[in-house]
């Protein structure tokens, strides 16, 4: 299977014209090395947050009954997942110690603005524990966002399907479920998704300290080869910034055409802020 490109050097300038414009997805090896530190492996988790406590389908999870899971985990008994923590919100602590966020590769970033509620249109600052045998359903990033995750312990591998596969990979055809496949990509039912065969994929597996760029609208999926924690960080710029207002009416429409409406109205408005804001700049 073709893999997707690591670098190790880059320029924030190659990067903008050969990669994010290009919606061509990257590797970067040491982007966070922005950060004061990257030693946030399961000790520091557990030393400094080991009792915070997320709710997964109706339960409550300390980060160390979480940690305890995840280093358990077997493809076939797999931990609960994802568990996920709104870092801002949840670990604020933690914000301040990835800082810059953007690892100066991910920037401009309207998501900085306040006028972006946290985790509603896509304004999305996670961390993730995983195990072996987790995996992620396969997905387009709802709203048009870019995807910067980055590996903070374990392995990870990525699988991504670049360019329109929505037939391939049977997107359901009206919001939400536009964004979401029902192909299992590791154990594929060809009787229900024959299709599925003409579907072209690329990887790259994770490692700790390495960030990928997911580019907006691309179908993407992860495997766990073990215990890992990620940060996942969604970008939104001039860039995307039409497919994301698209979506901002779209996805809504089916349910609730007023608030599609409501939810236009604030993505033009947010879209003009930000615009001028960042021509001043
Ligand atoms: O890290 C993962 O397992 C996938 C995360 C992801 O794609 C997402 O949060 O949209
Ligand atoms: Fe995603």
């Amino acid at each position: 299977m073709p893999q997707i490109e690591k670098r190790d050097q880059i320029s924030y300038e190659e990067f903008i014209n050969q990669y994010l414009k290009k919606r061509k997805p990257l590797v970067f090896k040491n982007a966070s090395k922005a950060w004061p530190s990257h030693q946030f492996g399961p000790d520091f988790f557990s030393d400094k947050f080991g009792d915070y406590v997320m709710d997964f389908e109706g339960k409550n999870y300390s980060i160390n009954q979480i940690l305890e899971l995840t280093k358990n985990s077997t493809p076939a008994n797999p931990a609960p997942y994802p568990i996920s923590f709104e870092i801002p919100h949840d670990l604020p602590e933690f914000m301040a110690m990835i800082k810059p966020i953007h690892m100066n590769f991910a920037t401009p970033n309207w998501f900085d603005s306040k006028i972006f509620p946290f985790g509603k249109f896509g304004k999305n600052v996670n961390l993730f524990f995983g195990g072996q045998g987790n995996q992620y359903s396969l997905h387009k990033d709802f709203y048009h966002t870019n995807a910067w995750i980055t590996q903070l312990y374990g392995e990870k591998k990525f699988i991504l399907f670049p360019g329109d596969q929505d037939e391939y990979l049977y997107a359901g055809r009206k919001g939400y479920a536009n964004f979401l496949s029902p192909v299992n990509i590791l154990n594929p039912d060809l009787g229900k998704h024959p299709k599925f065969k003409s579907a072209q994929s690329i990887e790259v597996t994770l490692e700790p300290g390495e960030t990928i760029f997911v580019p907006n609208g691309m179908w993407h999926t992860t495997v766990a080869l073990g215990q890992n924690i990620s940060v996942i960080y969604d970008q939104l710029n001039s860039t995307n910034y039409n497919a994301w207002r698209k979506d901002m009416f779209h996805i809504k429409k089916e349910q609730n055409f007023p608030k599609a409406v409501a939810n236009y109205g604030f993505a033009l408005i947010a879209g003009t802020i930000c615009k001028i804001r960042e021509s001043i700049q």
